[in-house]
């Protein structure tokens, strides 16, 4: 099960909305097939172990990282090829929260008159597969907030100048995250003040997030940077209203305007369905901090990916990590739980989710 996670994690970032999977087939000791799932659409993990272990799958256990599917998705039910191959028992980490599996999968397996033991390091797949397993259910995408701050909780200077807070090592880890996120979110004043290109740069190719940014008084300037490069979509998230002329440069400059709500601000809620609409099942969200403050005050941030950069930059005016009106005692703050500390090299990396219970 541990190289069929091990499998699984490689195809991370890949899969779009799909969840990664991966499947070892074992007989009498002997791996006789390898699988993982690799892109939305193909062949499912199972399917790609069944194919390579060829009559050997009989009578041999199958470790598979998800519940065998069971329906009828773009491929054909991964339950009813194990059974087909004969196999004798499938161990499964954990089970498929797809409503349109949820379940039926192992019974359909069991029924056949396999063995199916479920559970075996399910956390570590559960973990794995957090934003499908959203996503999967709610509709909403995953949002992965990710950012680095100064000791004393600012992403740059009073001046703007932000270049940079972290070191080279967390700098080369959030592209990594950009690799594994479908899009990518900033507000206006982000992309104004940084003029990013919001691309994935890493020494290996990979996989470029589509663009979001939070614009309700459309001040994306024609020249910036994201614009440049039509490759990877840019879809720019407005109110109703906002000034037609601006709307029909940016769309011509190859944006998508993308209306969320009739008030004077971006609706988030709104934002994040009609995100959802168009299958964009993660988001890695880069600030600035209104952007990440109105979010998390929605309840919207689902995880939080933060590199503490150990010094201080001071400044009233400098911008913090989390701007919002906040509350009134500290017993009402927002607490993070199952918290990660790590050293990424001069920096101390942080990790957590916002509970807001
Ligand atoms: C498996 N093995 O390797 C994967 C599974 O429409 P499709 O064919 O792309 O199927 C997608 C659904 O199948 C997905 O939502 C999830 O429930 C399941 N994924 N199942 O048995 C796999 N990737
Ligand atoms: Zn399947």
């Amino acid at each position: 099960m541990r190289l069929a996670l091990d499998l699984a994690s490689k195809a991370k970032g890949q899969t779009d909305i799909n969840p990664v999977v991966g499947c070892v087939i074992v007989r009498e000791g002997r791996i006789v097939g390898l699988g993982a799932h690799l892109r939305r659409g193909e062949g499912h993990a199972e399917v790609h172990a069944l194919r390579m272990a060829g009559d050997e799958a009989e009578g041999a256990t199958a470790y598979v990282t998800l519940e065998p599917c069971s329906h009828h998705g773009r491929t054909p039910p991964c339950c009813e090829r194990l059974i087909e191959a004969k196999v004798a028992r499938v161990v499964v980490a954990c089970k498929d929260p797809n409503p349109q599996v949820a379940g039926r999968g192992i019974d359909r397996l069991r029924e056949a008159g396999i063995s199916v033991d479920v559970g075996l390091l399910e956390r570590e797949s559960m973990l794995m597969n957090e934003m499908f397993n959203k996503f999967i259910v709610t509709r909403l995408p995953f949002v992965t907030m990710k950012s680095a701050m100064t000791l004393d909780g600012k992403l740059a200077a009073k001046t703007g100048d932000s270049r940079y807070v972290s070191g080279p090592q967390a700098r080369e880890m959030v592209h990594t995250l950009r690799h594994r996120h479908m899009g990518i979110m900033v507000g206006a004043e982000t992309a104004l003040v940084d003029d990013p290109e919001l691309t994935t740069r890493l020494s290996v190719p990979a996989v470029h997030p589509i663009r979001i940014v939070v614009d309700s008084r459309l001040r994306l300037p024609l020249e910036a940077r994201m614009l440049q490069d039509r490759s990877v979509p840019v879809l720019v998230l407005t109110v109703e209203g906002s000034d037609p002329g601006k709307r029909a440069a940016l769309e011509a400059a190859g944006a998508e305007v993308i209306d969320c709500g009739g008030g004077s601000r971006v609706d988030l809620k709104i934002a994040m369905r009609k995100l959802g609409e168009r299958e964009i099942g993660s988001i890695l969200l880069e600030g600035g901090g209104k952007l990440n403050g109105a979010m998390l005050e929605l309840g919207l941030i689902d995880k939080l990916l933060l590199f503490v950069a150990p010094k201080v930059i001071g400044g009233q005016a400098a911008p913090g990590v989390f701007q919002f009106d906040g509350f009134e005692k500290m017993a009402h703050a927002i607490p993070f739980r199952d918290v990660q500390v790590e050293r990424i090299g001069s920096d101390i990396f942080l990790g957590g989710y916002p509970d807001y219970e």
